[in-house]
């Protein structure tokens, strides 16, 4: 049976985000805002093809791209910069590589117990998401 992302998934522990934003350069009056926030994430997946609209009173981004196949990446109402993104599994694990300005861009889902995690990384940052089920 593969693993299966789909659900609605809300944050529950958000270790090091302020080191993230500062190494994509976010803004201190949008950092301390997107700190406070509690986003949701609604994943949809169909085999490879994925869905993942993360959700906050704040700002949305909505990611839609299938396992395999590089894609543009506009980061819109997040740091705004354009990269090639492409997703790969690595056993069961979601790995993102997001090239362009920022070196060393990209993210890891998976899940653990009845957990979703993620870690976001950018140059020497590394910030560590975990969701619980909604
Ligand atoms: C969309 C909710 C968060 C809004 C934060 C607003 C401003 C901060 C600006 C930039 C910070 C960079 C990222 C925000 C953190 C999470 C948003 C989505 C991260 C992501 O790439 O998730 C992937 C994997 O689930 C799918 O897009």
């Amino acid at each position: 049976m593969p693993v299966d992302f789909s659900g609605t998934w809300i944050l529950f522990s958000n270790d090091n985000f302020e080191g993230y934003m500062v190494a994509l350069g976010i803004d201190f009056a949008t950092r301390k805002i997107a700190k406070m926030l509690k986003p949701q994430k609604v994943i949809k997946q169909d085999g490879d093809s994925f869905y993942i609209h993360t959700t906050s009173t704040f700002r949305d981004y909505l990611l839609q791209f299938k396992v395999g196949e590089e894609f543009e990446e506009d980061n819109k109402g997040l740091d705004n910069r354009k990269c090639k993104s492409l997703v790969t599994w690595e056993n069961d694990r979601l790995v993102c590589i997001q090239t362009g300005e920022k070196k060393n861009r990209g993210w890891t889902h998976w899940l653990e117990g009845d957990d979703l995690h993620l870690e976001l990384r950018c140059e020497n940052q590394v910030c560590k998401q975990v969701f619980k089920r909604a």
